[in-house]
């Protein structure tokens, strides 16, 4: 097979065309998002949703947020992340499989809906994670492409996914909010650098390969520049599998907590890794598909 996504093996990065749409479905009056939203999302390769949950749900998803966080202990030992320089946590994995409160977040209808219509597929969750980024301690994500890793890594063969951010505390210009450039999810930037087996044990913590070059960085934030979406908890930003991303660490005295819902098409979903490397474990990188039924109603609904 033709390795359309090439990356990690040549001297030197470059920036390659992309080969897939950003919007797989076609876009008509049912569709889950308006057609301005549809094509802001396909131009910029981002899209903030706002008001889409009540109050009530911010509260029960920031309660259910809160447990995991404060209690670490109690779930898989694998999946909670610490700060590569201390034992803060800084993500937990599997939302979904620990927390029947973040699956059903995960299967809602308003999230679930627009997945499938943007990848133009029944869609499953090939990752969930809550990143934390504590006061004055939570650490930067650097700047990358989430589908550089998920190709060579995990094995996803196309462009077809994306990410949903939903905050669950206010993300202001101050706590370390996500960033993007816009547009630059139109070009693949190739990384240098082989890499090593297990990479992920600290990749989590601090990424070493996979890692963009600052010049091309540059010229993509000079071709493009940076947004950085703020929005209160409950606020949603959906992102395309490649667009360029990363935040700042959070030195300010408020939290930032989001969970990242990352969907991918059925049809896309993930075989032998295009690295030379051993396939990342399942909690990172599900292997087994199950398609999600889009669930209606509010969410605390199913748990009174
Ligand atoms: O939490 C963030 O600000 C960025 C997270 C991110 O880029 C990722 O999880 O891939």
């Amino acid at each position: 097979m033709t390795d359309l996504y090439p990356s990690r093996d040549a001297a030197e990065p470059q920036l390659l065309p992309r080969h897939d749409p950003v919007v797989h479905g076609a876009w008509s009056p049912s569709a889950p998002l308006s057609q301005a939203q549809a094509e802001g999302f396909d131009r910029d390769g981002y899209l903030v949703l706002e008001d889409i949950f009540s109050a009530e749900e911010v509260t029960f998803l920031q309660r259910q947020a809160g447990k995991l966080l404060a209690d670490p202990e109690a779930l898989d030992a694998d999946t909670v992340i610490t700060e590569p320089q201390g034992n803060e946590v800084r993500s937990i994995f599997e939302l979904h499989t620990q927390s029947d409160a973040m699956a059903r977040l995960a299967a809602d209808a308003r999230l679930a809906n627009v997945a499938r219509f943007l990848l133009d597929d029944e869609v499953y969750l090939h990752q969930t994670r809550l990143n934390y980024k504590p006061g004055f301690q939570g650490k930067e994500f650097y700047w990358h492409s989430d589908f550089e890793t998920w190709h060579v890594e995990d094995g996803m063969p196309r462009m077809r996914a994306l990410s949903m951010s939903v905050l669950l505390a206010d993300n202001t210009p101050h706590n370390g909010p996500l960033m993007l450039i816009p547009g630059s999810h139109r070009e693949y930037l190739t990384c240098v650098g082989i890499t090593p087996d297990n990479h992920y044990k600290t990749s989590l913590r601090k990424q070493e390969y996979g890692v963009p070059d600052e010049d091309s960085l540059a010229q993509l934030a000079d071709e493009h520049g940076i947004v950085a979406p703020t929005g209160k908890a409950g606020t949603v930003v959906i992102f395309d599998c490649n667009v360029m991303h990363g935040s700042n660490s959070n030195i300010s005295p408020f939290p930032r907590a989001n969970a990242f819902l990352v969907y991918n098409a059925v049809s896309n979903k993930l075989r032998a890794p295009f690295g030379p490397v051993t396939p990342r474990p399942d909690f990172i990188a599900a292997r087994e598909v199950s398609p999600i039924a889009p669930q209606s109603g509010a969410l605390m609904e199913t748990f009174v």
